[in-house]
């Protein structure tokens, strides 16, 4: 029964106005790391040690989308896909992250951008998604108070230069995620760790955030604006009071530490009081100008955590516990594939009054594709894709606020410290070749697109 239900779903149910697109990022697509003047990012740095990524891989070509982007295009719009994700590599534009401008970096998403138009697929920009120029980093990057005097000059140039064809921004792209991976664990680039890092880099992306938003407000007519955040539903591992508690606090340190103080509602020290050693970081008029009132808010949810109190555990006191290690479905990055998360998110998210709008911004999966007489069936994937999807229509035929939602992602790509092994794309990519081809989910997104009204 349910299955058939699922089969069934179709684009029209969300409504005609619901945005439908697909998500990428620039170091995990565009190669062309040192083309035509582009400067060395944190990722490109980081990479550059093969211990860092499983494989030793780097994304010095990746899916050479730098060259590619226009049989890209192409294929998307031959998927009925109609709106584009995509962000600036800051190094590409500004190759010492301020200062001399690289003209060609520009020329690039001008292309880009003007390609897309040309076949009527919106483009969606993301200022930021992680690869922050090296020369910046070595000023301290985001654990740099300057970097929001940096950060405001890099948005100032794209909003100068693209803003008078693009409507639609993000500007930063999970803040969590490259501040606690790439400052407290030091399993991202730049690959620094330690509370000492991850304090002033997290308060100095809120300040970001909201003076990146003010900035398009101000250069961009009628554009817009939003951010985005990764976000997990995060349930006790046992049910008694001390992993309860630790349920509410990792919920507050991983899906309520970027958002809160953007609405003007401060950090969540109560839940998670560790956050305190935010106060030497915070100056006097910070709390005010961290507020930014965006038109919509990107949630980025893939699966859900169990936690449990664990005392070893340095400063937070939790532990997350594997899906691995609980008897559930998972992808292949061991992440739970548990479709009422993306529900739960966007209630979540949609209890907060002062949010205009929630798109989802990234849902996707990893798992083996199959090579079968010259296809590629991922039924996984399509399945995740259908039942993730179903909860979402849930959620907007009880009213909540979700307005879109976005796959990540196109084709398959580098995937940060796991390389090229977990494949994520509704389009396979033949490393060696380059050679594109649809997989079961992109054909079966193509036809669930072409009903959309
Ligand atoms: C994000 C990510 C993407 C990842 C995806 C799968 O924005 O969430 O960083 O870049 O590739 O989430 O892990």
């Amino acid at each position: 029964m349910k299955k058939q239900e699922e089969s069934f779903l179709k684009a029209s149910d969300f409504g005609e106005n619901f945005t439908w697109g697909v998500s990428t990022a620039a170091y995990q697509i565009e190669g062309g790391h040192d083309s035509d003047g582009k400067g060395q990012s944190i990722w490109d740095k980081y990479t550059e040690n093969p211990k860092m990524i499983q494989n030793g891989d780097n994304a010095n070509i990746s899916c050479d989308f730098y060259n590619k982007y226009k049989e890209d295009i192409l294929l998307m719009k031959s998927m009925n896909i109609d709106n584009y994700r995509f962000s600036i590599s800051w190094a590409r534009v500004l190759p010492n992250g301020v200062g001399t401008v690289n003209d060609k970096g520009l020329q690039f998403y001008n292309d880009v951008i003007n390609f897309c138009l040309a076949q009527e697929i919106t483009p969606w920009i993301t200022l930021y998604h992680w690869d922050l120029p090296h020369a910046l980093e070595q000023k301290g990057g985001w654990t740099n108070r300057t970097i929001v005097r940096w950060f405001s000059e890099f948005t100032t140039l794209c909003a100068k230069t693209f803003g008078d064809r693009v409507k639609h921004w993000m500007v930063l792209n999970e803040p969590m995620v490259f501040t606690g991976a790439g400052y407290f664990l030091g399993v991202h680039a730049p690959g620094k760790k330690g509370l000492k890092n991850f304090l002033p880099a997290t308060h100095h992306a809120v300040l970001c955030q909201a003076e990146g938003g003010r900035i398009l407000r101000k250069l961009i007519p009628n554009a817009q604006i939003g951010t985005t955040f990764s976000c997990s539903q995060i349930d006790p591992y046992r049910e008694n009071k001390r992993d309860k508690k630790t349920a509410i606090k990792v919920d507050a340190l991983l899906n309520r530490l970027f958002i809160e103080p953007t609405l003007g509602l401060g950090y969540p020290t109560n839940d998670a009081p560790i956050l305190k050693r935010l106060r030497p970081f915070i100056q006097p008029t910070d709390m005010v100008d961290c507020k930014f009132d965006f038109d919509f808010i990107g949630i980025q949810n893939y699966t859900r955590e169990k936690v449990k109190y664990n005392l070893l555990v340095p400063h937070i006191r939790a532990k997350i516990i594997k899906a691995s290690k609980r008897n559930v479905k998972t992808t292949l990055m061991d992440w739970e594939v548990y479709p009422p998360s993306i529900y739960k998110m966007i209630k979540k998210y949609s209890d907060y009054p002062q949010i205009k709008k929630i798109i989802i911004t990234e849902n996707g999966a990893t798992f083996k594709d199959k090579v079968e007489n010259g296809g590629i069936v991922d039924t996984d994937r399509l399945n995740f894709l259908q039942h993730y999807l179903n909860q979402v229509l849930k959620a907007k035929n009880e009213g909540l606020n979700i307005h879109g939602y976005f796959v990540w992602t196109f084709t398959d790509n580098f995937e940060w410290a796991e390389g090229y092994f977990p494949r994520f794309g509704l389009v396979h990519i033949d490393f060696n070749t380059l050679k594109r081809t649809i997989k079961e989910s992109g054909k079966w997104l193509t036809n669930f697109l072409s009903n959309k009204n």
